[in-house]
């Protein structure tokens, strides 16, 4: 009678246990570009970091507002928007979250977000690295990826 309720007990923690980060994406950040794919599954999904250029970068992630495309996005950051009124513009809601990987590393830490079936996010670099530099979305560090 006891080892049942233990069996129907581990049962129940197994199944009740997300499955966080069943999907892993690697995204690497160059100098000055990111290599992403197009197209994500729907689900809790874990981003890693790698960045492979001489300067750090950084790979924020953003929610974008339904019929927002790239070419929105371009317009705007050609136009010297900031983050936060892109963020107001274009995103639906707050920054997902940040990773930054130091030149030649990947990050030490990984990031977990929910992907919506249906949207699209954008990733973009906004570190001024060397001093003096432009932001780096501004040499072409952004891109967009959907979810299907
Ligand atoms: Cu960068």
């Amino acid at each position: 009678m006891m080892r049942g309720a233990w069996v129907l007990l581990a049962v129940l923690v197994c199944v009740s246990i997300p499955r966080l980060g069943a999907e892993e994406v690697k995204i690497i950040g160059r100098d000055f570009a990111f290599d992403a794919p197009a197209m994500l599954g729907a689900g809790m999904t874990t981003f890693s970091f790698e960045n492979p250029g001489d300067v750090r970068h950084e790979m924020i992630i953003v929610q974008l507002r339904q019929a927002v495309t790239e070419q929105h996005i371009q317009e705007a950051l050609q136009g010297g928007i900031t983050l936060r009124k892109l963020r107001e513009q274009f995103g639906d809601g707050d920054l997902l979250g940040i990773l930054l990987a130091m030149p030649h590393q990947s990050s030490a830490g990984k990031l977990i977000v929910n992907l919506v079936r249906g949207r699209t996010y954008l990733i973009i670099c906004q570190i001024e690295e060397p001093p003096g530099a432009p932001r780096h979305n501004l040499l072409g560090m952004y891109t967009t990826f959907s979810v299907e």
